[in-house]
């Protein structure tokens, strides 16, 4: 099966460019997603992920990361960490184990120390400034600020498919809330006999819809990558409208064992971009128009 990365956001089109060349140069799966991850988490203009992430609204930026290796069902993750320089390194070490391989708080921080990751000061003079305004535009009109997006890139390598993600979640988020980029089957889900999903956006509407999982599912059941995500995707906005309320932004990215890859979203045509990269698409940003239904190049 030939080679492939998807990666959501169009900032994610530098960290997929280099690696595929790290693929094409013999790397694997794990090492591709690290470094597409990395290179967002390590560029501060990017404010929602890693360095220059947008802080909770105590001024702090809390990190939530996640890695699945879909050939071995193994995850690892770190919930609501601070001051690790690049969150995704700490998710695919915990990966290697099978028990205490999810790690929040002040427990993530002090694996990280021991595995001698980086740290530092992940609040940017631009971030802090942001936080600033926000708490300054609440005095007069409440929770009128916006900010997020989460890393997510799948790798298809030969038979080997891989997962991560790495965000500092909603901006101006409570301290000690947690999305669902850790929660494995909700921000991400990869089965190297099937395919993978993950997703982003508000993480409360995606963790209520499992909906990476679901996602894979249906490509268990058959489904291509993209029809797996339109269908899992359409049915939680059914679900939730049957019950009184409207889900907010979500969006979706898929990679197929079959070869498959896709896209879903209920943001406004063109809104939700996402890098694509196979052995005959060079890496581009992609979007999506005409609902969940079509995918065109841009
Ligand atoms: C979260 N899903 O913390 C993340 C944020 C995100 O696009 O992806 N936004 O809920």
């Amino acid at each position: 099966m030939s080679n492939a990365i998807i990666a959501a956001w169009n900032m994610s089109l530098e960290g997929v460019k280099a690696a595929c060349e790290l693929l094409k140069n013999g790397g694997e799966a794990p090492e591709a997603v690290k470094k597409a991850v990395n290179l967002v988490e390590d560029n501060p203009g990017f404010s929602s992920v890693g360095y220059g992430g947008l802080p909770n609204r105590l001024g702090e930026v809390e990190l939530d990361a996640a890695y699945m290796d879909g050939s071995t069902g193994y995850y690892g993750g770190i919930l609501g960490a601070k001051g690790i320089a690049n969150p995704i390194d700490a998710a695919i070490k915990l990966s290697k184990r099978h028990l205490n391989c999810l790690l929040s708080g002040a427990g993530a921080e002090q694996f990280a120390r021991i595995e001698g990751l980086a740290f530092k000061n992940m609040l940017t003079a631009e971030s802090k400034k942001k936080w600033e305004e926000a708490l300054e535009k609440e005095k007069t009109s409440p929770g009128a600020y916006r900010g997020h997006d989460t890393v997510c890139v799948i790798v298809r390598k030969d038979k080997h498919i891989a997962a991560g993600v790495s965000t500092s979640g909603l901006f101006m988020k409570e301290p000690g809330r947690i999305g669902d980029s850790p929660i494995v089957g909700a921000g991400l889900y990869a089965d190297s006999a099937i395919g993978a999903v993950s997703a982003t956006g508000h993480g409360e509407d995606i963790i209520r819809g499992c909906l990476s999982y679901e996602a894979v599912r249906l490509m268990e059941q058959g489904r291509s990558a993209q029809e797996a995500c339109k269908t899992a995707l359409a049915a939680h906005i059914a679900r939730m409208k049957s019950k009184g309320f409207a889900i907010k932004d979500v969006s979706l990215v898929a990679l197929g064992a079959d070869g498959s890859f896709g896209a879903a979203t209920n943001l406004k045509d063109g809104e939700f971009t996402f890098v694509y990269a196979d052995e005959t698409h060079p890496p581009a940003v992609w979007t999506i128009s005409g609902g969940v239904q079509h995918i065109a190049a841009r």
